[in-house]
């Protein structure tokens, strides 16, 4: 099968996502082309099988907004033409889902071409961006256009299925995966000492710091925490609300126990090192950074929030606070830090958790989808998949 990819390339869960499958398809045989603004995070150059392509952005000083969406869509079209992509595979459906469905408009009025679209919806552009009034009647259209919806959580279909009207049945929950290899308790003694939390708790956060991360209540927690034993909290990433965060961590007397880390390429080490992970988001559609961490052997504390309980097994690999009721994770955290039996139970049952989420079985479940799209003529049987693995 010979697939276009496209994506954000930013240090974030759909890129990782969409990266991380490009890849894999591309182990299995298959053709595939990566489409984004910049080469993605994650992207091995020396993958066998995949190409990044990099789409122009035009600045003509008339613009005072470039028009990405068209260099996208041209971009496509040039794919589609020069390669024989045979599927569009959008990952986050703004603007990624429209911009396929016009290149595929143009290649079947004027070249007689037909191209199947696929779209993994990842979360925010269904819950935030894509219900805002300015995108969503695009939105909806683009995505009701699609020959393959997916989603990495019921809870996110569910969500579609209510703001976009798309019928449940019509879509495919396709969990996010997690490399085990990379991924997997290791002894982390160097790492906290290189972050000065020898000896004491390191809790993490990872995220790329918008206001849905809520962030500051990483902090306050944290500082909860503090009060009642000694310890370190990393930062990983950046993005809008970091500095505030930081702030408040300053207000809350805490600073000098806080590390921003930064946007980092071996963040294994770190999880691997972490006792907790927090992720208090507003909505989180999956929450790959909590798979990650479990998968690391670090129970994450959070919100039963959006499909953070899919990833998340309350009470056995974390705790999930309710929704908007008044309870304090930091304490929630303390608590747990200072029985170590209960702890040891739920590390253990973190990394067993991730298991489930391994690379191989998921991709192959991608893979059987897109494959059955080229192939629609045919029963997609092992026969069939090995034929368009080849193809
Ligand atoms: O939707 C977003 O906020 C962006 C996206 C990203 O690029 O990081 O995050 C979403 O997709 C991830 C990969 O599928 C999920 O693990 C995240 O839970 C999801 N974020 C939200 O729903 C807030």
């Amino acid at each position: 099968m010979r697939l276009a990819v496209v994506c954000y390339p930013t240090y974030g869960g759909s890129g990782v996502v969409a990266t991380e499958l490009a890849q894999g398809l591309a182990e299995l045989g298959h053709e595939v082309h990566m489409v984004s603004y910049e080469q993605p995070f994650r992207f091995d150059t020396s993958q066998k099988n995949l190409r990044f392509h990099q789409v122009e952005v035009s600045d003509y000083p008339l613009f005072r907004y470039q028009p990405y969406s068209l260099n996208l869509t041209n971009k496509i079209i040039e794919l589609v033409e020069e390669h024989g992509v045979e599927v569009v595979h959008s990952h986050y459906a703004v603007p990624h889902a429209q911009a396929a469905w016009m290149a595929r408009e143009v290649l079947r009025e004027e070249r007689g071409l037909d191209v199947k679209l696929a779209c993994t919806l990842h979360g925010t552009d269904i819950t935030l961006v894509g219900i805002e009034r300015s995108f969503y009647e695009l939105t909806r259209f683009a995505i009701q256009r699609q020959d393959l919806l997916t989603t990495p959580s019921r809870w996110l279909a569910e969500k579609t299925e209510t703001e976009f009207h798309i019928p449940l049945e019509d879509m495919l929950v396709i969990p996010n995966f997690v490399d085990l290899n990379r991924f997997r308790p290791a002894d982390g003694t160097r790492k906290r000492r290189e972050l000065g939390a020898e000896g004491r708790a390191l809790v993490t956060h990872v995220s790329n710091f918008r206001p849905v991360k809520r962030v500051m209540d990483v902090v306050s927690a944290f500082a909860v925490l503090r009060r009642r034993m000694d310890a370190v909290l990393a930062l990983v990433g950046s993005g809008p609300d970091l500095e505030k965060a930081l702030r408040m961590a300053e207000a809350l007397g805490v600073r000098d126990d806080v590390r921003a880390l930064g946007k980092l390429d071996d963040l294994e080490t770190v999880l691997q090192a972490s006792d907790l992970f927090f992720l208090p988001s507003l909505v989180e559609s999956f929450g790959l950074s909590a798979l990650e961490a479990q998968a690391c052997g670090c129970p994450v504390i959070g919100y039963r929030a959006g499909g953070l309980p899919e990833v998340v097994s309350d009470q056995e690999t974390g705790i999930l606070c309710p929704e908007k009721e008044d309870v304090c994770m930091g304490s929630l955290a303390a608590d747990l830090l200072e029985n170590p039996e209960r702890f040891g139970a739920m590390r253990a049952a973190s990394s067993r958790r991730a298991e489930r989420f391994a690379t191989a079985p998921i991709i192959e479940r991608y893979e059987k989808a897109l494959c059955c799209l080229v192939h629609a003529d045919r029963v997609c049987d092992a026969d069939s998949m090995a034929d368009c693995a080849h193809a």
